[in-house]
């Protein structure tokens, strides 16, 4: 009755922002991602029916801030009639910064349970399953290139390219370290009931998922970065737009774009991308990666860069 299973985050180039169904946690748009190989949870699941309620450790402490999502998930995974469960969580990047912890953390928490209670969801239920508790938790279940569609009551999650197929470097400037002042979900609802330009950010979205698969199965490196800073730089319009305004910046996340418009103005082929949180992740061929590093370690008020190639999406792994 316990399993443990390894998950990455994933950095989405066509975003998901906003949803359809808030209780089945059904995004607006569908969204295009890339899973991280060197960022990852390991999450232990151990069913325990001596335990008078689930317990969840985080990096070593006692957390009670998640328990409840991850309780929600744990019954829709196993059933609600299951025995309480010890839940143990080591991230080796920083949490709730934008840095996808939740998507690494339910994609592994669902491969975890599922193996604890002995059962073989496919790839896809578990998707599914891991979308409820976090929409981009979904696509984390899969390696490479990832497109996360909807399709009726639910979504499809598939990979469109192998890790090895299109080998990019991902370089993420930490910028601020600490949880983000407002939660995805709060606002993304924020966008949908207040932002003047969340009607136009959803109906563009297919052109821009089209294009980026068009990009990413020609290796077009150049269509690619256009497509997905038009589309990061749009949501943030989205975010930007909403009452209260949801800014996630801070003026280090603005150097960090600078130097990578620097470094494109040199001839380097690097692109950005930013989620819901600081942090600036810069997307590049493997023979740039070095100058992109060293571009962002020198950029002022930059704390931390953090590299990583492209992983395989989450797996169960031995426990110790
Ligand atoms: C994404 N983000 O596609 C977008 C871009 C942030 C910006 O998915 O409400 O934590 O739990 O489904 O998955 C972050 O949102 O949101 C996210 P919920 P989630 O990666």
């Amino acid at each position: 009755m316990r399993a443990t299973a390894k998950a990455q985050p994933n950095i989405a180039l066509i975003k998901y922002w906003g949803k359809r169904d808030t209780r089945r946690n059904l995004p607006a748009v569908g969204s295009i991602s890339i899973t991280l190989a060197d960022l990852y949870t390991t999450m232990s699941v151990a069913f325990d029916k001596s335990l008078g309620a689930d317990v969840l450790v985080v990096n070593g402490a006692d957390d009670s801030s998640m328990l409840p999502r991850v309780s929600r998930c744990l019954d829709n995974v196993v059933g609600a009639d299951r025995a309480h469960a010890r839940i143990e969580s080591e991230s080796n990047f920083p949490i709730a910064a934008g840095l996808a912890s939740s998507a690494s953390a339910f994609a592994a928490l669902v491969v975890a349970a599922d193996a604890a209670v002995g059962r073989e969801n496919t790839s896809a239920q578990l998707a599914s399953l891991a979308g409820q508790a976090s929409g981009s938790a979904a696509r984390s279940l899969y390696g490479g290139f990832v497109e996360l569609k909807n399709a009726g009551g639910d979504i499809i999650v598939s990979e469109l390219r192998g890790r090895d197929d299109w080998p990019l470097r991902v370089v993420v400037a930490v910028t601020a370290t600490g949880p983000k002042p407002v939660g995805s979900t709060e606002a993304m609802e924020a966008s949908r009931n207040s932002s003047p330009f969340y009607d136009r950010w959803i109906e563009q979205q297919d052109a821009d998922l089209d294009e980026a698969r068009v990009a990413i199965s020609g290796k077009d490196f150049a269509r690619l970065a256009s497509v997905a800073e038009h589309n990061c730089l749009k949501m943030h319009s989205v975010m930007w737009g909403s009452r209260p305004p949801m800014i996630y910046w801070n003026s280090t996340t603005l150097a960090c774009m600078q130097t990578i418009r620097e470094l494109q103005s040199a001839g380097v082929a690097v692109f950005f991308t930013i989620d819901a949180g600081p942090q600036v992740k810069a997307i590049c061929k493997p023979e740039d990666e070095a100058a992109v590093q060293q571009a962002l370690a020198a950029t002022s008020g930059v704390e931390q860069v953090l590299v990583s190639g492209l992983g395989q999406g989450a797996v169960q792994i031995n426990d110790d």
